[in-house]
């Protein structure tokens, strides 16, 4: 019987029988695409973990013919930059916050409004239903390529090394780090703060010097960046639902077999599932932990927030900005905001 190289090389137990045998073992050949995906988080985080099992599943389901190098925590550059690499193609896969995106694409920051969705279900209805569509279109159209699944980030919460967040009011003249991006700028502003744009890979040191005094994000990543060895605070806002495009460079894109692409698209868009997963329980589990680790938590109220962008004309704005289309299907998800 002949055996094709794809099956020899595949099955694990062929190989040591061809061992013991004493067939010779032909190496693999070298990868036809070896393709960078780089991300803003360590590698300890899911979106990390689950990209990992990722490339290998499709490094095994192309033969070997496509690798992916995962370069995690900012290592070729910020967001910003990376963002530009992905755009030169130097980066062929980047995963990317809408709101960050939005520096680009204009619509991509729509999901981060303020109190859009009040729990997981309307996230994940709104994100894989029409407002994804709608979002992925505006991507497409600015020759980006987009996968169908957005990776979770979650819902973030305001730690700070000053004081709680219970009030409105404790965010008048907050130094807050936001990421670069109109939209979380804004929010704040509108809030009363003092927000500095920051990318992610600066925002331990720029907590630690006291550029800042306080950020904003998921549980998942305050453990796994560590920053609650340089923040003393945490207030559970759930302020907004942020998520991560996973981003490639159309030129790299198109120049795979389709084959190439039905395997990859496929393994990154059931890794995106099952991180979701992993960062919902993270981010529901962690206040334990990081309890342990000397964050003092609160809850704070949504709602008297939620009036207090309201009133600064927060909604109006954004709706004005984001347009009636837009404006009108994140609504048709969540009901209406304004
Ligand atoms: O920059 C952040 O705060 C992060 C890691 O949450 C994003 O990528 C938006």
């Amino acid at each position: 019987m002949q055996t094709s190289r794809r099956s020899f090389v595949l099955s694990a137990a062929g190989l040591a029988g061809a061992a013991a045998l004493g067939v010779q073992k032909r190496a693999l050949a070298a990868p036809k695409f070896t393709y960078k995906y780089a991300n803003n988080l360590q590698p300890t985080h899911p979106m990390n973990k689950r990209a990992q099992a990722a490339a290998k599943a499709i490094f095994e389901e192309t033969h070997g013919e496509f690798k992916l190098n995962i370069f995690p925590n900012s290592q070729l550059g910020s967001d910003t930059e990376t963002l530009n690499q992905l755009r030169s193609g130097a980066v062929q896969f980047f995963t990317l916050s809408g709101l960050i995106l939005q520096t680009y694409v204009p619509a991509a920051g729509i999901s981060g409004i303020g109190f859009a969705f009040p729990n997981y279900p309307a996230v994940w209805k709104a994100l894989d239903g029409t407002l994804g569509a709608y979002i992925r279109s505006e991507i497409e159209a600015k020759d980006l390529v987009v996968m169908d699944k957005i990776w979770d980030n979650g819902f973030r919460e305001v730690t700070t090394s000053t004081h709680p967040i219970v009030h409105p009011d404790d965010f008048h003249d907050l130094k807050i780090r936001v990421p670069v991006s109109p939209l979380w700028t804004s929010m704040f502003k509108d809030l009363g703060s003092a927000p500095t744009s920051i990318n992610f890979n600066e925002v331990y040191s720029a907590l630690q010097t006291k550029i800042v005094d306080a950020q904003e994000n998921p549980l998942a990543i305050i453990e796994t960046a560590k920053l609650y060895e340089v923040q003393k605070y945490c207030s559970m806002t759930n302020h907004m639902w942020d998520g991560f495009w996973f981003l490639g460079n159309k030129k790299a894109w198109d120049a795979l077999p389709k084959d190439i692409q039905t395997v990859v698209t496929k393994h990154i868009n059931e890794a995106g599932v099952l991180e979701r997963k992993d960062t919902e329980a993270l981010n529901s589990e962690l206040q334990q932990k990081l309890t342990s680790q000397h964050m003092v938590f609160n809850n704070t109220e949504p709602g008297p927030i939620r009036d207090a962008l309201r009133k600064a004309g927060f909604y109006a704005e954004w709706k004005e900005k984001f347009g009636e289309k837009g404006w009108s299907v994140l609504e048709s998800n969540v009901g209406q905001l304004t």
